[in-house]
């Protein structure tokens, strides 16, 4: 390897740190949910109003991403993965709003306020989490 290869490749290199860092970094105002061992993690989390919060998941298994719609505030839309219009219609079809091992789902939390959610498949042992915008 030349001089001149060995800098070209340090620069791609460089760029996909770089980009790995804007992907799950804090620095652009995202943040990252987790799935793994039937849990949210963090089962809490506190972000800025407009942050979009990526749920990662992280697990072999699939799971939902669905709020209830009686807690969240009051003028807020409701959100699920599958874009489900209601917490009915998300019940209703929980294959369609699974999120396979290793894909992700994204929420922009725009309203300020509490947000809780859970996972249709595993509400019944704990899966659920709050995310609260400030
Ligand atoms: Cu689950």
């Amino acid at each position: 390897m030349n001089r001149r290869d060995f800098l070209t490749l340090s620069g791609a290199a460089l760029a996909t740190t770089l980009a790995g860092c804007t992907g799950s970094g804090s620095e652009t105002g995202g943040d990252t949910v987790g799935m793994k061992d039937f849990k949210f993690n963090p089962k809490t989390l506190t972000v800025d109003m407009g942050t979009t919060v990526t749920f990662d998941n992280d697990s072999e298994v699939g799971h939902t991403v669905t709020a209830y719609e009686q807690r969240i505030p009051g003028d807020a839309a409701y959100f699920a993965s599958g874009e489900f219009a209601s917490e009915k219609a998300a019940r209703n079809d929980v294959n369609g709003g699974l999120i396979e091992p290793g894909e992700t789902y994204t929420h922009t939390f725009e309203v300020p306020g509490r947000y809780e959610y859970f996972c249709i498949p595993h509400e019944g042992t704990g899966m659920k989490g709050t995310i609260s915008a400030e």
